[in-house]
């Protein structure tokens, strides 16, 4: 009976223990040219809840609309980027948004991104809600890339 009653202490415990949070690391940006009207911003989430979590969409003042795509090459070498309306991020697992991969775009920038600016971008999940972060500029171009809007 009392080997029992420990045994159960031990796994509540060990659950306790193991529920994180949500985070979100080294969420940036890079710089864009004047005349260009598109950027993006990358971020790892990092869930160390027990449940899965569902980035829904962002928001951010600098840009009219916000998008989370995928990038995926073709079968001839092209680099394509797509909206996906949902992005998953399993329990106890980290998705990267980086350059070449996952990111949020920002359509219709409202100003050029210039090197060590920072903005909000406000990120809306199902069961964390909504997450602001701080994005910062990075003095890095991005490179040309065939870009898929629909
Ligand atoms: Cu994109």
């Amino acid at each position: 009976m009392k080997k029992t009653f420990l045994a159960l202490l031990t796994a509540s415990v060990f659950t306790f223990a193991n529920a994180g949070e949500l985070t979100i690391d080294h969420p940036y940006s890079r710089i864009t040219a004047p005349k260009v009207k598109t950027g993006a911003v990358f971020m790892n989430i990092n869930n160390d809840t027990n449940e899965n979590e569902v980035l829904l969409s962002a928001k951010t003042s600098v840009a009219g609309r916000t998008e989370i795509h995928r990038t995926t090459v073709t079968n001839d070498g092209v680099m394509q980027m797509r909206p996906i309306d949902h992005l998953e991020i399993v329990k106890g697992e980290s998705v990267a948004l980086m350059p070449g991969g996952l990111h949020i775009m920002l359509l219709n920038l409202k100003k050029p991104l210039i090197a060590g600016d920072e903005f909000d971008v406000t990120l809306n999940f199902k069961k964390a809600g909504k997450k602001t972060v701080k994005v910062k500029v990075i003095d890095q171009a991005a490179p040309a890339m065939h870009h898929h809007h629909h």
